[in-house]
């Protein structure tokens, strides 16, 4: 593997000994170190069938987002990605095996967290920080873009990919989920309510990150205060639905999205207000009633959505989300489940939660 990474590194004119870095399930990641730091992700071919395209979109939103930031007075090296270009003036190296490398400023001092904040005012944090990306990218020209994973948040589609894999049983695994199927299956009434709200116009499609679980929020180490959005690979056309449920999904739970003490698993309200407070607080003005109407659904949906692709890759043998145990994608679909009974049990509150905010 260095060897391959020496002739990466070569492309950039660095040389180093490099080490693996972080807890993404997609990309791999790694370290290089000096002064300063950079940090090297391999882009996944599983995940994106066009990592080129992967990079040209993030080429075009670090360059505005950066752009928007010194305008502001901000940092545009803390508080965005910045590419690192090869030595012909590239913001991706492709290898002779068609792998797709890219470099980044290495962001020091910051920190993410694995699992939720230690108090609804530090989640409340990630909620303006998502929401002022989202606002900051609200002038980007959507167009530009191209869709990396299509239908990405299509609950609908996920559901379909879903009884494809059911069908296939390529690891010879359904007989032993059966009950996890059940549920699924049980909840495929509400999977096209946000696309349906979308082609009809009521949701409108907005430059969006979607993956906005809290660790792809670098906070500052000193201030404790968000700092950086990262994980740019899926900012593409998309619902605001999409960013505030998922990073419910991920943030307003009560445990880690693999615990597999599920007792230790619950949606929790105190969280959920913090947020949905601070969200509305910065995107309160440009959300259409139905955006509005749709605000707790979609935190089930996301999270609905999130475990039936763990319990889809689970059925194809663990080939998209990379796993560190057996049976770790179950593990995960398993918390998500839990997630979505809790939430339906609370819905009522939760849409009086987003009425009082
Ligand atoms: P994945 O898609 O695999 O989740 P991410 O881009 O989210 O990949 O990053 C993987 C890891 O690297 C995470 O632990 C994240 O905190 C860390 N990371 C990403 N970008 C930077 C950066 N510019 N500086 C410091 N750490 C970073
Ligand atoms: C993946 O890349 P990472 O770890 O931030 C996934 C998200 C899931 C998430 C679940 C491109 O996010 O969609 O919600 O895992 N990213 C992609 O933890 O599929
Ligand atoms: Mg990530």
């Amino acid at each position: 593997m260095q060897e391959k990474i020496n002739r990466v590194l070569a492309a950039y004119g660095l040389s180093a000994q490099v080490s693996p870095f972080g807890n993404g399930h997609i990309n791999h990641t790694f370290v290089i170190p000096g002064t300063p730091r950079y940090l090297l992700q391999r882009i996944s071919r599983d995940v994106f069938p066009d990592p080129i395209a992967v990079m040209e979109n993030i080429s075009k939103t670090t360059r505005f987002l950066q752009k928007k930031i010194a305008a502001g007075g901000g940092d545009p090296t803390r508080q965005a990605l910045t590419l690192l270009p090869t030595l012909d003036g590239k913001d991706y190296f492709v290898d002779e095996d068609g792998e797709t490398y890219r470099i980044y400023l290495f962001i020091e001092e910051s920190f993410a967290y694995e699992t939720a904040p230690e108090t609804p005012e530090q989640f409340a944090l990630s909620a303006h920080a998502f929401g002022e990306f989202q606002k900051l990218l609200a002038e980007f020209p959507a167009e530009e873009l191209k869709e990396v994973i299509p239908k990405f948040h299509d609950t609908a589609n996920r559901l379909k990919q879903f009884r494809q894999a059911l069908e296939k049983d390529a690891a010879g695994r359904a007989a032993s989920v059966q009950p996890e199927i059940e549920f699924v299956l049980a909840h495929a009434s509400i999977v096209s309510k946000i696309t349906d709200a979308i082609a009809d116009g009521s949701v409108p499609l907005r430059v969006t990150h979607n993956d906005t679980k809290l660790n792809n929020i670098l906070f500052d180490a000193n201030t404790k205060q968000p700092l950086c959005v990262i994980d740019l690979d899926t900012v593409m056309p998309g619902s605001l639905l999409y960013d505030y449920g998922d990073a419910l999904r991920f943030g307003a739970s009560t445990g880690a999205e693999d615990e597999t003490d599920l007792s230790k698993i619950e949606f929790d309200l105190t969280y959920f207000k913090a947020f949905t407070k601070a969200y509305l607080e910065e995107l309160g003005d440009v959300l259409t009633p139905m955006e509005r109407e749709l605000l707790p659904l979609s935190a089930l949906m996301m999270t609905l959505e999130c475990g039936i692709r763990f319990l889809t890759d689970h059925l194809n043998g663990d080939v998209y989300f990379r796993i560190h145990r057996p049976n770790h994608n179950l593990d995960r679909a398993h918390t998500q489940f839990k997630l979505v009974a809790d939430m339906e049990a609370k819905m009522e509150q939760m849409k009086a939660i987003v009425a009082e905010c």
